[in-house]
């Protein structure tokens, strides 16, 4: 039974576990006490809830959905689990009793930050809305112990530091050892007829000891509760012979490789890596979750002929794949089913979401480097792909060269997205234009093989973590207008449209925003000691660093805007604040050079104080989850400029969006339905679309632009002869010569779209009034719809 707690009865659980885990009173404890003290009781109380809801769940028969990613990026815990259970309130008043405030403990967590970005937070949001919506949740990832590092700037350039989260954050987390699962890997294979059965063996591996560790995900208002399954790599023993045989180098080698697969997570976004480390990561995450579905499977039911019709497994971009042929390997190896039995099985169990069209990102794997990896799976690759050619040849004629086009194995290596189009009932984009690209282009022979595959989810988020827990003077307006419907039925937002010409309500939204642009920079200064002018614009770029996204196209106009002021430094001019947060992957050379770039930005303009009234930078260390949730209340526009074709979706455009912030964007991803939502006179659009990129890319010569355009020449010019002193050539060479994303291009648009952003901030009353309409329409980019939809076309829940 789950109690829901009175505030007395919080009050005794929180007194006795302070006492026994610290031996202190309420009256003596620190923050750290009581953050560790709550989030025990919290999660025991989750545990018992899951318990609850998993018991009734199965009695009922629902079918369960397992999101494999490789990551989530969860951030905080406490919050949100003490707000979607209703105690928020208890709990502060509690506090409040002893002199501690609410945020002094939350800030003694840190962020599990299990995951690079958008694909990694958008999991984390999914776990939010299948809990929200009272699905039978796993979401299946790897225990990283280094999670995406913690960036720090040193003279502009980033370093990396390993990000020690255990500590703080284990408290959340379950070890379940009894449920560890063996995960094989190298050796030889053998295979054995006998009695027209087909045996298999695996010679000289090793083998892996998979541990999970669950952390539980409530869901607001909501008997369901998701688990997040994370595996940790051990060495299943120690080696005792070459430990008695002298050889301690050897013994410990192999605890030291088996850990390796859980040590850290890989900082690439959008950029695949042929790393050996990484495709033992993959598997290790594949072969231990289907091992783990598949055997909660036979507890329940002891058999496995209803496998597809009770279990969904979702896949979350193709780097966990290899759940795939590994549930064939089991199917076929362990269980004794035909191939035709066992795929068929397969196919309706699997669904893929694709992230990204870049080519960098799209995962290929050495093909000799698998073999000698993955022997097995391996095998069972290439008879995929040998059935599935031959149908392909089918289909489309002997000879056709869309077969080697489309093939799984190809010269040398495995195409991950095709094995994955090849074996799942559904590929999926993540907003409307992605999924039309991915038909037209990136999988345009396999759309026609088979249309009925593909379909779109254009992504949400977890709204109320960036409105409600995130920005209460807008939620306190939002419920005292529309009610507090909107926090159960994201759509009921739709009803603040009602207040667009309501001069009182427009004018507490800017007051709203004002509060929270002073917090903001308050934290600021508290934190970093830079001061921000709380009446200029806050402007904010807040993403991963890659050249895709164009934080060097926003870097250019603010060099070109540094120029005129510094020309005109009496000139009429809104005052702007641009607010950067971007960690680069540590290899990635150029995206660093940005950062350097906009750090350096900062600095020359702060030495003019004339021109700092007026024009300023802030670069954000460390950007994160906890981070966002207090830039966005204080954001009024929204940078979501990447080249129109590249950006899948994009999700913090939504979070912005949500808070009231206008976004300055090109027609990608999902600016365009944010466009479609808030109404297109209430963003502001500009540069190429998707189709002018394809029709003039293949002949663009950008030193043309640098050529004719003054204002380009010479913000390229400041690039190369220096900015406080660091000069960016290699930046300035790759915008000239080849300018890969056509940063050039767009410039002019990009600036006259800035100008018409400060044109219309003179006039509050407009600017409210489009901020009120992107709010109205934020309530369709919320997870809870997503999910319900992957849940009825995809999932079939
Ligand atoms: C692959 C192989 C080896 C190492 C790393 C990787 C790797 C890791 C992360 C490849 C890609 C990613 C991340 C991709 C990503 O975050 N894509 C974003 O997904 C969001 C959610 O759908 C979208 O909103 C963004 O548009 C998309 O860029």
């Amino acid at each position: 039974m789950v109690t829901n707690y009175t505030p007395a009865q919080l009050k005794m659980l929180v007194t006795e576990t302070l006492h026994k885990e610290f031996d202190v009173t309420p009256e003596n404890a620190t923050p750290e006490n009581f953050y560790f003290a709550l989030s025990q009781i919290i999660s025991n109380l989750l545990e018992e809830k899951h318990d609850t809801f998993y018991a009734h769940a199965k009695s009922t028969g629902a079918k369960e959905i397992n999101y494999l990613s490789m990551e989530f990026l969860m951030g905080r815990s406490l919050k949100t689990a003490l707000y979607n259970l209703g105690y928020a309130q208890a709990i502060e008043n509690l506090l409040a009793e002893y002199g501690v405030s609410m945020s002094s403990v939350y800030d003694c967590e840190p962020d599990a930050g299990l995951g690079n970005g958008g694909l990694g937070r958008l999991a984390a949001c999914y776990l939010d809305g299948m809990a929200k919506n009272g699905y039978n949740a796993y979401g299946y990832s790897i225990l990283y112990e280094y999670g995406i590092f913690k960036q720090k700037i040193v003279d502009g350039w980033q370093t990396e530091l390993p990000d020690n989260w255990l500590p703080g954050g284990k408290v959340w987390l379950r070890a379940l050892p009894q449920r560890s699962v063996n995960v094989t890997f190298g050796g030889q294979i053998d295979e054995t007829w006998m009695d027209n059965h087909h045996f298999v063996t695996h010679r000289n591996a090793t083998v892996v000891k998979a541990v999970p560790y669950d952390l539980y995900v409530s869901g607001y208002n909501s008997e369901a509760v998701s688990v997040l399954r994370l595996w940790r790599a051990e060495s299943p023993s120690f080696d005792m012979e070459s430990f008695n045989r002298g050889d301690y180098v050897s013994a410990t080698q192999q605890i030291a490789t088996a850990e390796a697969i859980s040590k850290v997570l890989y900082p690439n976004d959008n950029h695949t890596e042929g790393k050996r480390l990484r495709l033992r990561q993959q598997y290790f995450l594949c072969a231990a979750s289907v091992s783990d579905i598949v055997s909660r499977h036979m507890n329940e039911y002891g058999q496995l002929d209803n496998l597809a019709e009770k279990v969904s497994i979702h896949i979350n971009d193709t780097h966990p794949t290899l759940a795939i042929p590994e549930l064939m390997r089991i199917l076929l190896d362990d269980c004794g089913y035909s191939w035709e039995t066992a795929w068929e099985m397969v196919t309706r169990i699997f669904s893929y979401t694709n992230h990204t069209v870049l080519a960098e990102a799209l995962e290929v794997w050495d093909e000799q480097l698998f073999k000698e990896l993955l022997p097995r799976i391996y095998q069972i690759i290439c008879e995929i792909n040998r059935r599935f050619c031959s149908q392909l040849y089918e289909f489309f004629g002997d000879g056709s060269p869309k077969v080697g086009e489309m093939a799984i194995l190809w010269p040398n290596t495995i195409r991950m997205a095709h094995l994955c189009v090849c074996a799942c009932h559904s590929v999926n984009g993540v907003s409307k234009l992605h999924s039309q690209i991915i038909k037209d282009d990136v999988f345009h022979n396999f759309y026609l093989y088979t249309p009925e595959k593909f379909q779109n989810v254009t992504n949400g988020i977890a709204y109320r973590r960036w409105l409600s827990q995130s920005n209460p003077s807008l939620t306190r307006l939002l419920c005292e207008t529309i009610g507090d419907g909107f926090l159960t039925h994201s759509e009921e937002l739709e009803k603040f449209r009602a207040f667009a010409h309501d001069s009182g309500v427009l004018e507490r939204l800017e007051a709203s925003k004002k509060e929270n642009k002073e917090n903001f920079a308050n934290y600021v200064y508290k934190t970093t000691g830079q001061t921000i002018n709380p009446a200029s614009i806050f402007d904010v770029q807040v993403k991963r660093l890659h050249e895709y996204k164009r934080q060097h196209l926003n870097a250019l106009n603010i060099i070109s805007e540094y120029l005129y002021l510094r020309e005109n430094p009496q000139a009429d001019f809104v005052p702007k604040t641009y607010i950067f947060g971007a960690k680069a992957a540590s290899g990635y050379f150029l995206a660093k050079q940005i950062i350097k770039l906009l750090c350096m930005l900062s600095e020359e303009i702060k030495k003019n104080p004339q021109i700092a009234e007026k024009l300023s930078v802030v670069y954000l260390e460390d950007y994160k989850v906890t981070l966002s949730e207090l830039l966005m209340p204080a954001s009024e526009v929204s940078e979501q400029i990447s080249l129109a074709g590249k950006e899948a979706s994009g999700t913090g455009n939504m979070k912005l969006m949500l808070n009231g912030a206008l976004t300055v964007g090109t027609l990608d991803g999902a600016n365009i339905e944010i466009g479609e939502a808030a109404g297109m006179e209430n963003m502001f659009i500009f540069g190429m679309t998707a189709e002018e990129v394809k029709q003039t890319q293949p002949g663009y010569q950008p030193r043309k632009f640098y050529e004719s355009n003054p204002v380009i020449h010479r913000a390229v010019d400041l690039l190369r002869s220096g900015i406080n002193g660091a000069q960016f050539d290699d930046l300035a060479n790759s915008l000239i010569n080849t300018d890969p994303y056509m940063v050039l291009a767009d410039f002019d648009a990009y600036r006259a779209v800035q100008k018409r952003v400060s044109a219309v901030y003179r006039n509050p009353e407009q600017w409210n009034r489009m901020s009120l309409h992107n709010i109205a329409g934020a309530g369709i980019f919320s997870a809870d719809r997503a999910v319900r939809e992957y849940a009825q076309n995809i999932w079939h829940l």
